[in-house]
């Protein structure tokens, strides 16, 4: 599909009110998204497990106004309370896709959201947050053109949300989300996530992803701006090739479930994140001395136990410790045993692969 196909011509239908809920998930890389183009465009392609406990839940409730607004006309509530705070950056966003669903100055709405995860556990609520609002918006649309069908509603939905946060794009469906062009992904597109099409080990169809939440401050650097810092980076290339070769590893690995090689790609991905990061101009840390001691003791169990837990990392200090279903019992006795020690306040979330929002 190509841009024009999400600017609609014409509503068949009229509508005065209404209220709709979705919950978005959160989603975790194994290639990561780092450099993006204008427009939300990713410098180079990516995929991840979508999450079922980290989601964020949003209400619209959307009134038609007796005539079409100068600008956007809408409040926001973030648990049960007005965030004025958050509004900018609604704003924004709704400017940017104001041309792909010509109905949003038509209506007030009342945005009411929320989120399962601590506020300020230094989980991003970016993916989540957007694509439950862009979900909310899209079932608007469709109650104005009852026609539309379900792949492209879905479709749409991570292509309004990629506008919002370009991560975002791939919390709309589960399990196995890529986004960005890919010469060897048939559909791969930059301007929406798709499900990953092709075989997928039954070892990863309930994999777990613990999140150790190792520093729940502010972060110094935020990812927008950490994107934009790989535009002249002296590695941008290599590291755009780079993501590319390891999407086309990744695809047999998949196929066969091979862990080991799994575990490979996905460490080097996240360091890679943060080494790109270090090698900006100028340079920033988001890793705690904590997130290298984790890293560590997985290293230090994986060898000595002969499981296949692994690590990675978003934009931040939190580790995410990824392993499967039948290995749980034992990695998550040495999480508890080793790991929880090095987070603040003893904090994780236990969260596992998820199949996408629902409307609620
Ligand atoms: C990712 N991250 O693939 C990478 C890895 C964090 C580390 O995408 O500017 O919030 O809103 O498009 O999507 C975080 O960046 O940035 C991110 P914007 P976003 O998940």
């Amino acid at each position: 599909m190509t841009i024009e196909d999400f600017i609609p011509t014409q509503y068949s239908h009229e509508i005065q009110q209404g209220k709709v809920t979705f919950k978005a998930p959160s989603n975790i890389a194994l290639v990561k998204y780092w450099g993006k183009k204008t427009d939300q465009i990713p410098a180079n392609p990516s995929i991840s497990f979508t999450l079922n406990a980290c989601a964020t839940t949003t209400s619209i409730t959307y009134t038609k106004l007796n005539t079409r607004g100068a600008d956007f006309s809408f409040d926001l509530f973030f648990e049960g309370k007005p965030k004025e705070d958050f509004k900018p950056k609604i704003q924004t966003f709704f400017a940017r896709i104001e041309e792909y669903v010509p109905f949003l100055k038509e209506y007030h709405l009342k945005i009411e959201t929320s989120n399962s995860f601590p506020h300020s556990s230094g989980i991003a609520s970016s993916a989540s947050g957007m694509a439950a609002l862009a979900l909310c918006l899209m079932h608007i649309e469709k109650e104005l053109c009852q026609e539309m069908n379900d792949d492209f509603f879905s479709y749409k939905a991570s292509f309004l949300a990629r506008l919002g946060s370009g991560s975002a794009c791939r919390s709309i469906e589960g399990s196995l989300i890529q986004w960005g062009y890919h010469n060897d992904i048939a559909g791969s597109s930059n301007l929406y996530g798709i499900k990953y099409p092709y075989d997928v080990h039954k070892v990863f169809h309930n994999y777990h992803d613990t999140i150790l939440l190792v520093d729940k401050g502010q972060k110094q650097v935020s990812s927008t701006i950490g994107h934009n810092l790989m535009h002249n980076h002296p590695f941008a290339e290599q590291r755009f090739g780079q993501a590319h070769e390891n999407l086309s590893k990744l695809i047999p690995v998949f196929a066969s479930g091979k862990l080991n090689d799994f575990i490979k790609i996905v460490e080097s991905e996240a360091l890679t994140l943060h080494a790109m990061m270090m090698a900006s101009t100028p340079y920033f840390i988001l890793m705690k001395p904590n997130t290298l001691q984790i890293i560590n003791k997985i290293w230090e169990f994986r060898k000595s136990s002969g499981t296949h837990l692994c690590f990675t990392l978003d934009a931040g200090a939190n580790v995410h410790v990824l392993y499967p279903e039948n290995e749980k019992a034992e990695v998550y006795q040495f999480i508890k045993d080793e790991l929880v020690a090095f987070c603040e306040n003893g904090q994780y979330i236990c969260d596992r692969i998820g199949f996408g929002a629902k409307k609620v």
